[in-house]
């Protein structure tokens, strides 16, 4: 994990000097990111595509002798957080913050037997519950800070292994793939992601690409209400791996029996798995199979696109994305559609959800031409419409393929 430039704004220093009194010692900060392409696969085992943002969280702490954590947040509406570390902390009330801080100290100390506590205070411009991984940004800042404090390895594939599963503390069933590119994204790249092993192979984004991130302004939090839809589909999935599996293994389409998406993938071509699916699937389950199947697809072939500079094939796959989110993983909702449907009305070449759905934000697809175009007809045809152009800047704006978390010492 490379430190990237040092940053320390005077407002960060300033809180911390009201709240904790005093100089830090040390800055921990985590990006958000945009998944490009690849949704509700990483829970599957299947990959993704995402990119690091240039908006992040970042924490100025100073380590404690003894296993105090006290984190003061600079937003008002996130109250300051006060624990001490030790193997399965006792969670606040579900969908509280802290639970976020909580989670990598409880890991932490579970696996390496972590004690030594910070003060600090945490300031975040990563659009909180949009889909642009807040949540693993705070958890990955947290979980840095402690494990370089208590000189635990931190190398980026196997921690982001260890974030993701301290991450499962707060109730969500989430996959790897926000606490991996957080962690380990490179400057000016996207990320093709596969997991079991974890693995990321770094893409050039083509310098001519514009990523452009659409807030719909409707909250998704997956640590309250969405939390129970979110664990459903992911319960789906793993029932209709089950049915297809033992439907190719009786039926004889593939010799061995595969137990993961992963192996069914690469068994046979997606017509003939769709097919293989459709003998025993119905309904929603079937759904759900088509969805996260012909995803997986897509971001080999968004790959591809990318790394020819595509821009049009990589845009119409992102349509193919959201239609099958839309209608097959029934995760969109009236205002993404009509997000991605502006966004394109507007000259992108492809806008699809971001992150898990039920709300949150759209990324869509531009280049250097139409970026303009498509950044005034949602604000025109959609922000406008709405009275939402306050705080224009963090509800639409361009992703700029940041580098992964780092942690460094102040002064
Ligand atoms: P968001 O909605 O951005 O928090 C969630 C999951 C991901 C992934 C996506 C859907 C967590 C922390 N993140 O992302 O692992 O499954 O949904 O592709 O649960």
């Amino acid at each position: 994990m490379t430190a990237s430039a040092p940053f320390a704004p005077d407002a960060l220093l300033a809180a911390f000097d009201d709240r904790v009194g005093g100089v830090p010692t040390h800055l921990s900060r985590a990006p958000g990111r945009v998944n490009l392409i690849g949704e509700h696969t990483d829970y599957n085992d299947l990959p993704v595509f995402p990119m690091a943002l240039q908006r992040d969280v970042r924490i100025a702490l100073r380590p404690r002798d003894d296993s105090l954590v006290v984190l003061h947040n600079t937003a008002e509406d996130f109250p300051s957080v006060e624990f001490e570390i030790e193997p399965d902390i006792p969670p606040y009330v579900q969908g509280a913050w802290g639970n976020y801080v909580k989670a990598p100290a409880s890991e932490l100390a579970r696996r390496f037997a972590i004690w030594r506590g910070f003060e600090g205070v945490l300031q975040s411009d990563v659009p909180v519950a949009s889909g642009l991984s807040s949540s693993s940004a705070v958890v990955n800042a947290v979980g840095l800070a402690l494990a370089h404090i208590n000189e635990v390895g931190s190398e980026p594939r196997s921690f982001a292994e260890v974030m993701a599963d301290a991450e499962q503390y707060v109730g969500t069933r989430g996959g790897g793939m926000d606490q991996a590119i957080s962690l380990g994204a490179r400057n000016r790249h996207a990320a093709k992601i596969t997991f079991s092993p974890l693995r990321l192979r770094h893409v050039n984004v083509p310098d001519d690409w514009c990523f452009v991130v659409a807030d719909t302004g409707k909250r998704a939090e997956k640590s309250k209400a969405a939390m129970a839809a979110y664990n459903l589909r992911r319960k789906e999935c793993e029932e209709a791996l089950r049915e297809v599996a033992g439907h190719v293994a009786t039926v004889n389409i593939s010799e061995k029996l595969h137990t993961s998406y992963p192996e069914l993938v690469a068994a046979m071509d997606t017509g003939t798995l769709l097919e293989a699916a459709e003998d025993v699937l119905t309904g929603n389950l079937l759904r759900r199979f088509r969805h996260v199947v012909s995803e997986a697809a897509r971001v080999e072939e968004a790959v591809d696109r990318m790394y020819a500079a595509d821009v049009t094939g990589f845009g119409a796959l992102m349509d193919a994305s959201h239609a099958s989110l839309r209608t097959d993983f029934h995760v969109s909702s009236s205002e993404l559609d009509e997000v991605v449907a502006v966004a394109r009305e507007g000259g992108a070449a492809g806008a699809r959800l971001t992150g898990a759905g039920f709300g949150g934000c759209v990324v869509a697809l531009a280049d250097r031409w139409t970026v303009g175009s498509v950044l005034e007809t949602l604000v025109a045809e959609y922000y406008e419409r709405r009275q939402m152009v306050d705080r224009i800047d963090d509800r639409l704006f361009v992703a700029v393929p940041s580098s992964g978390a780092s942690f460094q010492e102040l002064g």
